[in-house]
């Protein structure tokens, strides 16, 4: 396991500037949702950023792939995807990233590898396994990362997907992100083990729990993980994690308690990461505050972007379509 000391500054900072970016700009979706400024469905993935940021700052996005549910801003930010942009898909705007017509849960990138944003839970999971076998079929170098939470755990398409990624030894890294909920359901009333790590045995894979809170250690486990994948181990990771808002934006989450959020928003994964640095003498309170100024510019500058972008025209309806 790596240590704080392990990490330069330049990785550090870049990791903290991707949380606080990702942490303003889900803030500002929240607002512009609130003045309807955008529809559909809106999963804030705020209190989970460490997890999306440390382990995508382990990928090189020329050969490795990301898929994701639908809430997918963070690991859409922290793969590069640009704030505009996503601002933009969130409005329904044609500059949008899938041209406003996807939507929040529907992100996506392919000059990133980034391949969404899926809105059907776990449907996602045999589609990265495909990935990763287009890989070893080309005989490339890539891995890829496909996260989930802890409700698409129990769906069948998991399941499969990892006794195939076995069978073939496929590189590829299963991150489940456990945010405790699906929904509004406790993931300990509908799951026969709490350490969802043990599932990789079932399937002859590697298999761990990382504390989703912190940066430096989802970064270190990732790395890890995508080693052995790459040498033909699948591995399946169990990052514990928690969301701060509710499922959606429409959820008041009167299921669970305030102290159980505020236990969690005291282990804050941005606090973490500032702390450490900080007591590393990597970091002012100066610098701090001017990362978060910068983040909030950009997110600025996007809604800007987003107001001011034609919406797309009837046409689009008829593209991008399988028929
Ligand atoms: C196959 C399927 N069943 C049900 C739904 C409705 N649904 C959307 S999100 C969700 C909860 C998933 O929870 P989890 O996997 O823990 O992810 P989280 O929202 O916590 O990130 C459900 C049941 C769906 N989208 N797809
Ligand atoms: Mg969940």
């Amino acid at each position: 396991m790596y240590k704080i000391e392990d990490f330069d500054k330049e990785l550090l900072t870049e990791m903290l500037k991707k949380m606080i970016l990702i942490r303003r700009f889900e803030e500002k979706t929240a607002q512009m949702y609130g003045l309807r400024k955008i529809g559909g469905f809106l999963h804030l993935y705020i209190g989970e950023e460490a997890v999306a940021v440390g382990a995508i700052s382990r990928l090189d996005l020329k050969k490795d792939y990301i898929f994701t549910t639908y809430r997918d801003h963070g690991h859409a930010l922290a793969a590069g995807l640009e704030p505009k942009e996503l601002m933009a898909e969130l409005f329904g705007k044609i500059t949008g990233c899938s041209k406003g017509k996807g939507g929040s849960m529907h992100f996506f990138d392919d000059k990133l590898n980034f391949m969404g944003g899926n809105g059907i839970v776990g449907a996602h999971i045999p589609l990265a396994a495909g990935a990763a076998l287009k890989i070893k079929y080309l005989e490339e170098d890539g891995a890829v990362l496909c996260f989930f939470g802890d409700g698409a755990i129990h769906q069948g398409s998991f399941h499969e997907a990892l006794n195939l990624s076995k069978i073939w030894n496929l590189p590829v890294v299963y991150i489940c992100e456990n945010n405790q909920y699906g929904m509004g359901t406790d993931f300990k009333r509908v799951s026969s083990v709490e350490d969802f790590s043990v599932m990789a045995n079932s399937y002859g894979m590697y298999g761990e729990q990382v504390n989703g809170m912190d940066v430096t250690e989802v970064y270190s486990a990732v790395g890890k993980a995508l080693e052995k994948a790459k040498s033909g181990i699948p591995v399946l990771l169990e990052a514990k994690t928690y969301r701060y808002k509710g499922h959606s934006a429409s959820d008041p989450a009167k299921y669970r308690t305030k102290e159980e959020l505020e236990n969690y928003q005291n282990q804050d994964p941005i606090l973490i990461l500032k702390n450490k640095m900080t007591e590393k003498n990597i970091l002012t309170e100066e610098e701090y505050i001017k990362y978060d100024e910068n983040a909030k510019k950009t997110v600025e500058e996007a809604v800007k972007f987003a107001e001011e972008s034609p919406e797309p025209d009837l046409n689009e309806l008829y593209t991008d379509i399988f028929i």
